[in-house]
């Protein structure tokens, strides 16, 4: 039943320098996995993450082993099984690997989507919205650079929500970056920062209090991964939303989170989620819980984001909007049509599977060989 199932690394400079806590990227590797089946049907996976393994515990070169390695074979052996079948099979034999797994279940649910002849969110239970609103992230590590970054994009209409990456200098500093850029931007516009878990507890309480002072909307991954007593303290303690993206790791941690008061607002990402379907459900715990939805992203190309925005908008309630821009970030395009982004907000497509076509001559100049 599946001919082939090929993973291509592919090397795409952005168009700045995009500087976080835990990494800064000149360039991004994008891990597209493609299975063509034997009855002609070709689905495409994205399992990017950022900065080799300093973001994650999957890399490009890791997750490309482990799929030739194990997991080709597997679903090889697997071709008389359903769609449901071959994800729980995957799971019972292949422990860890949410980013490899989340890209094989998004090419297999894209021959799925395609064979139904319907777009991918309808099989992930409906689409509540043709759109989804997109925010705009701010790191170019020099503050004048980001106003006047952030003013561009408002004049154009593309972003009028901003997120900052901070926690790579001292608090303070950090503090005096992200208000001189909300009063350069004015009251109307929203601002959210991501500590990318950079900041103990107490630094963590010292900058939150400043920054819920200075107008600043949203917190997101102040502490550490594990920290989730921290993130419980901090979510109870302020009145500013606290988000939690790193802490978040599929369903499991979502309910534990959720248990836990952990967080009040979820940054959902299909990747660290383990897959599309996964991802959905750690928005239905979110829902159950009462806790606010934000749709993340781990600076995928075309691939990723529009799976992820499939996903995102199967949610009733996205209260915080998205950040899918990764495909923006990129300085090449490789779809024959790119994604449409228009009136601040990413459209979804309304063809079949994900609704894209890429462009194999430009993936085959810019794979790594
Ligand atoms: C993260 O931690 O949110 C998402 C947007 C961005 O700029 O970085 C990523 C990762
Ligand atoms: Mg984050």
């Amino acid at each position: 039943m599946y001919k082939s199932i090929e993973t291509l690394l592919v090397e795409i400079p952005t168009i700045r320098p995009h500087k976080m806590a835990v990494a800064t990227m000149q360039t991004q590797t994008l891990v597209l996995i493609k299975i063509v089946t034997e009855d002609g049907f070709t689905g495409w996976g994205e399992a990017t993450t950022i900065g080799g393994l300093g973001y994650g515990d999957e890399s490009p070169e890791s997750v490309k082993t482990n799929i030739e390695t194990y997991f080709a074979p597997l679903l090889k052996s697997l071709s008389g099984l359903n769609f449901a079948q071959t994800i729980q099979s995957i799971k019972r034999n292949i422990n860890g690997n949410r980013f490899a797994k989340c890209a094989i279940q998004t090419a297999l649910l894209d021959i799925q989507a395609q064979r139904l002849n319907l777009p991918l969110s309808e099989i992930l239970g409906g689409r509540l919205r043709d759109s989804v609103p997109v925010l705009w992230v701010l790191a170019s590590g020099n503050t004048e650079k980001d106003i006047a970054e952030a003013k561009k994009m408002i004049e154009l209409k593309r972003h009028n929500v901003f997120k900052l990456k901070i926690g790579s200098r001292p608090v303070e500093e950090d503090v005096a970056h992200v208000l001189a850029i909300k009063q350069a931007l004015g009251a109307d516009i929203s601002i959210r920062v991501d500590v990318n878990r950079a900041w103990s507890e107490l630094e963590a309480v010292k900058g939150i209090q400043a920054l819920q002072d200075g107008g600043v909307d949203l917190i997101e991954q102040p502490c550490a991964i594990e920290n989730l007593d921290a993130m419980q303290r901090l979510t109870r303690r302020f009145d500013i939303a606290i988000m939690a993206d790193e802490s978040l790791n599929g369903p499991h941690s979502a309910y534990q989170i959720a248990r836990n008061n952990g967080a009040s607002v979820f940054a959902v990402k299909v990747a660290q989620s383990g897959g599309l379907i996964e991802g959905c459900e750690v928005g239905k715990i979110a829902k159950l819980a009462g806790i606010d939805l934000y749709g993340g992203t781990m600076l995928e190309g075309p691939v990723g984001t529009i799976a992820s925005a499939h996903v995102f908008s199967t949610f009733d309630h996205l209260a915080y909007g998205t950040e899918l821009f990764g495909p923006l970030l990129l300085t090449e395009e490789i779809l024959k049509t790119p994604l449409q982004y228009q009136n601040y907000e990413l459209v979804l497509p309304t063809v079949s599977g994900l609704g894209i076509e890429l462009d194999l001559n430009k993936i085959d100049n810019l794979r790594r060989q």
